[in-house]
């Protein structure tokens, strides 16, 4: 088998290369050689990767991962840390309400074997990520809604509470003055989480939470819990995940298409490029007026990031650390 062939096909099936225990090298015999090759990839494992800059949330999960907890467990754990923070106004408790004031919670979670679960416009429940893995895990169903959603999450144990906090209250009681639905670039910074995780092993899983486009229309729901558009993880090739303006996002399957992207060879880096330039050369685009982002990681755990403006941002934890990466952008081109 060629080089080239060799190192795609296992990348493609896991095996070898890259994906070995915090691999940092290893070798291959070519046929036409008989040479050994070394093939030098630096990549320490396990790796936490999130949206924005929220350095508590990726050091959880890191530390998860690294006493041995799963993958499901160190994504959850890492969201819910985001969740609970009050000051955080596009996630969990003391999110941005819709324009009726009710603050409704999308989440998603999705894990090695392509297994998926989301709930969607929850109410009164702060750890919407937990949910949402329980309706992957002890439910026949892929996705729960609303008041279902609400309900399940009771049925399962998980506490009721008024998710309004004052702060957001009365950022939209000054917005009612006016009532403008025009969302603000970047005002989720710091916030809405999107997070991907790789294990010791090289296996991949992915979570999203948020509490979605402050001041929208009653019962809307963006992208974040939409497998495919808000994230997407296949185990083989590697994940995506998504922020900003989720009507975009949903409009062109954006985390799939970076995996898929992925597939056909291009890296993280060049995925989410491609998956932004499909938002922003759309017929009659708009792109000036809203923000998309994405994060990807590969089998081979490089990582990628890219938004049409500037100002995203991506949190690594690897080797113990934190560090936090503006992204390129689109518009720097014309900037
Ligand atoms: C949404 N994509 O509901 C989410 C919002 C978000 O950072 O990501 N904010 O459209």
């Amino acid at each position: 088998m060629k080089r080239r062939n060799f190192i795609k096909n296992a990348s493609l099936t896991g095996i070898g290369l890259a994906v070995t225990t915090n691999l940092t090298s290893c070798s291959e015999k070519t046929p036409e050689t008989n040479n050994i090759i070394a093939v030098a990839n630096k990549v320490s494992l396990p790796l936490v990767i999130a949206t924005w800059n929220v350095p508590n949330a990726t050091k959880k999960a890191w530390e998860v991962l690294q006493t041995e907890g799963s993958l499901l467990d160190a994504l959850e754990q890492g969201c819910m840390v985001e969740e609970a923070d009050i000051k955080n106004q596009s996630v969990g408790k003391g999110g941005r309400p819709d324009r009726d004031g009710n603050v409704t919670l999308d989440a998603c979670i999705m894990n090695t074997k392509g297994d998926c679960g989301a709930v969607v416009a929850m109410q009164n429940i702060t750890h919407a990520i937990s949910v949402a893995r329980k309706v992957m895990e002890e439910t026949p169903h892929v996705m729960l809604a609303g008041k279902g959603a609400e309900n399940f999450a009771v049925s399962k144990g998980m506490k009721r509470e008024n998710l309004l906090t004052e702060a957001s209250k009365k950022e939209w009681e000054e917005w009612l003055v006016k009532a403008a639905y025009k969302p603000i670039i970047n005002i989720e910074n710091h916030d809405t989480i999107g997070m991907l995780a790789i294990d010791k092993n090289g296996d991949i899983s992915g979570a999203c939470t948020t509490s979605g486009l402050a001041y929208k229309m009653s019962g809307r729901v963006g992208d974040s819990p939409i497998i495919g558009s808000g994230l997407f993880v296949d185990n083989e090739i590697g994940a995506a995940v998504a922020t900003g303006m989720g009507e975009e996002v949903v409009k062109t399957v954006g985390s799939f298409l970076v995996v898929e992207l992925m597939r056909q060879g291009k890296s993280p880096q060049e995925a989410c490029e491609e998956a932004i330039k499909r938002i922003v050369n759309k017929p009659d685009s708009n792109h000036e007026n809203f923000q998309v982002g994405y994060i990807a990681v590969n089998k081979n755990g490089e990582t990628g990031s890219y938004s049409i403006h500037k100002d995203f941002s991506m949190t690594k934890y690897q080797n113990g650390k934190n560090e936090n990466k503006q992204s390129d952008y689109y518009l720097k081109q014309s900037s």
